[in-house]
């Protein structure tokens, strides 16, 4: 790459909506730091994402910092990457109005995610709830994002995002970049240990994930129940082996080994071992994240300068895209 050449931009987030379990690490947060060696980084706790379903209050404002702390314990470099709220830059709220103004009823209807999280909350199917997407577009188009690294489940809203870009582009010229996915190859997809045809969720019951900061001997017991099947035999078929395979596809991520390198490791071999060995394995990989996660979730004045930093310099990229695309639209300037 020349040296004057621009960086391409990266930009992700999480809902502090409670416990980050093991999908949401396998699957986007142990991405995000690598890539700051090649990118611009934006990593972002989507707290106005969250309260689209109902949050405690004192519950959510802690689960921001507790989300911010994991965000820096995992390896994200406050020097290199803007870690901020969300909701600290207004002109994601103002972007996602616009951009609704450009989404079609129909498409947002369509969002598995949206029919998932409206069944699972039949009593609160608010409007923010169906617009999620369109929040979610404005995030990544306000910083001219090239790259969203993200679990298997959003992609269907990336390609949302990709279309709303498209159809503004189409009528007022290149003001968004297009953004694309970046799908990890193993792990996109972590399944729920008590039923492994069901993702890993933070939603659901404690005993069906491995949250990133569950104690030892906890994510060890919890490995042990994980629903197998009793064929006792090591081997990749999601099919007609979904438990094994998932609890494969988890020894692969962090240990980095390939399917047939685990199952000729298990050859003759029972559940029992296996299960002990994703379970070292897997506390093996968290321990030092829980270990810095102790040390910085203590320290406040780090955790409000990081912040404080991060929405200010989000706040300045922001604004470039928002007057972009408010002169486009036809919105007056505020002198005339
Ligand atoms: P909720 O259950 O509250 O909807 P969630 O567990 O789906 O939450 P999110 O905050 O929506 O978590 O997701 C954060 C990131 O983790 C996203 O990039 C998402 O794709 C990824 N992710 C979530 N669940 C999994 C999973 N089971 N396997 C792999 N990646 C996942
Ligand atoms: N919708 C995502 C969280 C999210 C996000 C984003 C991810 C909100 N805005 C922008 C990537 C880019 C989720 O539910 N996991």
């Amino acid at each position: 790459m020349q040296e004057n050449e621009r960086k391409k931009i990266v930009f992700s987030g999480i809902q502090p909506t409670g416990n980050l379990h093991l999908g949401n690490y396998i699957g986007a947060l142990r991405n995000f730091g690598p890539l700051q060696e090649e990118y611009d980084c934006l990593y972002s706790i989507v707290d106005l994402h969250a309260i689209t379903v109902r949050q405690n209050p004192t519950q959510l404002r802690q689960n921001c910092l507790k989300l911010m702390s994991l965000y820096l314990a995992a390896g994200l470099d406050p020097d290199r990457s803007l870690i901020y709220f969300q909701s600290h830059v207004p002109a994601h709220a103002e972007l996602a109005w616009v951009l609704n103004c450009f989404t079609y009823m129909g498409e947002l209807s369509r969002m598995t995610q949206f029919k998932d999280k409206a069944q699972k909350h039949a009593e609160n199917i608010n409007v923010g709830l169906f617009a999620y997407p369109t929040l979610m577009a404005a995030d990544i188009l306000l910083y001219q994002t090239n790259f969203v690294p993200v679990g298997n489940d959003q992609k269907q809203h990336i390609e949302i995002t990709r279309d709303i870009a498209e159809r503004f582009n189409a009528i007022y010229g290149d003001v968004f970049t297009i953004p694309e996915p970046l799908i990890g190859k193993v792990g996109a997809r972590i399944m729920s240990l008590s039923d492994p045809t069901r993702k890993m969720s933070k939603s659901d019951p404690e005993d069906t994930f491995i949250a990133i900061l569950d104690e030892p001997n906890v994510i060890r017991k919890k490995v042990r129940r994980a629903v197998t099947d009793s064929e006792a035999l090591v081997k990749y078929d999601v099919e007609n082996k979904p438990g094994v395979s998932n609890l494969m596809s988890i020894y692969s991520a962090v240990t980095g080994k390939g399917f047939a390198e685990i199952e000729n490791e298990f050859v003759g071999k029972g559940y029992g071992d296996f299960k002990e060995a994703v379970a070292d394995a897997v506390i093996a990989e968290l321990e030092p994240i829980q270990a810095r996660y102790r040390q910085i979730s203590a320290d406040k004045a780090y955790l409000n300068e990081v912040m404080t930093k991060g929405a200010e310099r989000a706040a300045k990229l922001a604004a470039r895209t928002m007057s972009k695309v408010r002169r486009k639209v036809g919105l007056a300037a505020t002198q005339l």
